[in-house]
């Protein structure tokens, strides 16, 4: 049962949970998941509990980047079944009283979407102005080398900008080649992408997450040219981002787009940016709910503690630098705006083989995440298999990655010297995309249950343990884990909307943390290590007698003594006490 909580958006006490549909349910055996697949699977969410369903793109698209190139925006990828086949999912989705929330790509579209098609055919092309089109670099010919119009990398390797030969000039794009940056200043894109939303809106859907939305903004001159980025020290190309994230209208866009979009329509829609790069400070003007911009924003302060030079150069995680990021954005948030929390995306390696550990004390890390998460202030996500412990697909193999990201990245280091094979292939092993992108594991038969075809990506070899099948049928499994997180957060309004106050600060094992909603406080403790561990916090005593209301080691702890029993490795407890 969910408490209803008066004054609180409903999404305080929601918890979403990600579909990526290439790897979630294949129903038609060609090796792909599809939407019919997750229709097929609608049981599995139900009993987990979620109400919101975060569907990451299904649209056509050449699928140059696994779906985020979209060339029709309404439309379904034959690939992923119809629009039929979408509007049935929708009603079934909605029927078991859950929503289903759309994966918005607007910052750039496939080179293929006909919109760019014809900006790409000739300079006087009225749609000509929809894209970042520059010319070659003052006094250099176009296509040589060096004659881009800015020194910007692109986040898939390469230079940000490709010369076109039919015009000569370059477009911009800050993914791959295959998507080309909508130029937002043209107020006639703007309108063209909100009456898109607004269709899909009228369809039924219940939001949408915004790919990459603080990008959309660039920092243009009144000339029209953009600056170029320091170049890193033995770098390829100059770093863009401070010129495109959260430029300069990026408030006024996204104000824009409320007004057009959302304004005056039924109450229950959810919107939450994709936001590399913001800072809490930005975070607070996007999701002041009297701006009117969006409910919440993807961060990505905590899942980049563990980079190094870059994404592929991996340090351990300092838990004490994680309580720092999580306690900023915890306590700039907590008046004004809202937190969305996550571990895992298809964007992301997956925690419990990034964080936690993945051998011995799977079972046990995955739901001491999961325990640390949750109780936070903020939205949870839940990316599919997250809910099952899977792990990262460790691949040994190059011909193994799909992931443009991972390719581009291991063929652009060798072509210049820059790591060995071997080295790349471990950074891939930790840091690749294709680490969350296997197949779920549904069951213990062949392929995991997933599809009777070739896999497009290949499936964990360890789905004859970890599958959702067996999961079911155990009470101590992640899964049921999960479950209990999730009715926690629907019926206990200390966990949606309690305050947060962060111990042990300096610890480098233990997160603790209090929560207090009126006479409620918790008590969240959670051990990041496969050593026991002692609970250094002040009022050890007057946690005597609350009540444990979860626990992730089945024997449990006791308190009826009057200090709080160590900590077991990787173990999670909650504690539930009345106050004052
Ligand atoms: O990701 C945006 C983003 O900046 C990263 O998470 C990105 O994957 C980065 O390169 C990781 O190192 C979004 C989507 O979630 C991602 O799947 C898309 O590839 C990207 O935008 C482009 O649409």
């Amino acid at each position: 049962m969910t408490v209803s909580l008066p004054d609180a958006p409903w999404w305080a006490s929601a918890v979403v949970y990600q579909v990526y549909p290439r790897s979630f349910a294949d129903s038609d055996g060609d090796g792909i998941g599809d939407l019919r697949g997750i229709a097929s699977k609608l049981d599995h969410l139900e009993l987990l509990g979620v109400d919101v369903i975060w569907l990451s793109p299904v649209y056509p698209s050449p699928q140059d980047d696994a779906g985020y190139d979209i060339s029709d925006y309404q439309g379904i990828d034959p690939t992923f079944g119809t629009l039929d086949d979408f509007d049935a999912l929708l009603a079934d989705v909605h029927a078991r009283g859950m929503k289903l929330v759309m994966d918005l790509v607007v910052n750039h579209t496939s080179d293929e979407h006909p919109w760019f098609v014809k900006s790409r055919s000739s300079q006087d092309h009225p749609k000509r102005d929809w894209y970042w089109w520059r010319p070659a670099r003052e006094g250099m010919e176009a296509g040589q080398p060096g004659a881009e119009p800015t020194n910007w990398g692109s986040a898939f390797s390469g230079s940000a900008w490709q010369h076109d030969e039919v015009t000569g000039e370059y477009y911009l794009h800050l993914f791959s080649r295959k998507q080309p940056d909508l130029n937002w200043e043209n107020p006639e894109v703007r309108e063209a992408l909100y009456a898109m939303m607004r269709w899909w809106l009228d369809r039924g859907v219940d939001g949408f997450r915004m790919d990459v939305i603080n990008f959309i903004s660039k920092d243009m001159a009144a000339d029209g040219s953009l600056p170029d980025g320091d170049v890193p020290d033995g770098g390829l190309f100059g770093n863009g981002r401070p010129h495109f994230t959260c430029g300069p209208r990026i408030h006024e866009f996204l104000q824009e787009m409320h007004r057009e979009v959302f304004a005056g329509r039924r109450s229950g829609l959810l919107t939450v940016g994709e936001m590399p790069g913001v800072t809490v400070n930005d975070a607070i003007l996007f999701t002041d709910p009297a701006r009117a911009e969006v409910d919440m924003v993807f961060q990505f302060e905590h899942v980049e503690l563990d980079h190094g030079a870059d994404k592929w150069d991996v340090r351990p995680l300092r838990l004490t630098d994680l309580k720092k990021s999580f306690g900023r954005w915890q306590l700039g948030l907590a008046d004004v705006g809202w937190n969305s929390l996550y571990w895992d995306n298809h964007d992301a390696p997956r925690a419990v083989s990034r964080f936690g550990d993945d051998g011995e004390f799977r079972e046990r890390s995955a739901t001491m995440l999961a325990t640390v998460l949750h109780l936070h202030r903020g939205t949870p996500y839940v990316y599919q298999g997250e809910e099952l412990g899977m792990t990262g697909a460790h691949f040994e193999r190059i011909d193994q990655y799909r992931d443009i990201e991972s390719l581009n990245h291991f063929a652009e280091a060798l072509e210049h010297g820059r790591a060995t094979e071997e080295s790349l292939l471990e950074a891939l092993r930790a840091s690749s995309r294709d680490n969350s992108r296997t197949p779920v594991q549904w069951d213990a038969t062949e392929n995991a249950g997933f599809t009777t075809g070739e896999p497009w990506i290949a499936v964990n070899p360890n789905y004859p343990e970890i599958n959702a099948a067996e999961q079911h049928d155990n009470p101590s499994s992640v899964f049921h884990f999960y479950r209990s997180l999730i009715t926690l957060r629907h019926a206990e309004p200390a966990v949606a909307l309690g305050d947060f106050t962060m111990l042990m600060p300096d610890d480098e094992a233990v997160y603790a943390f209090l929560r207090r909603h009126g006479q409620t406080e918790l008590l969240v403790l959670g051990n990041f290590s496969t050593e026991p561990r002692p609970v250094l916090i002040f009022d050890t005593a007057a946690w005597t007698g609350a009540q444990l209301v979860l626990c992730n080691i089945d024997s449990g702890a006791v308190t009826d003594d009057s200090s709080l029993p160590e900590l077991q490795p990787w173990e999670a407890r909650v504690y539930r006490r009345q106050v004052g």
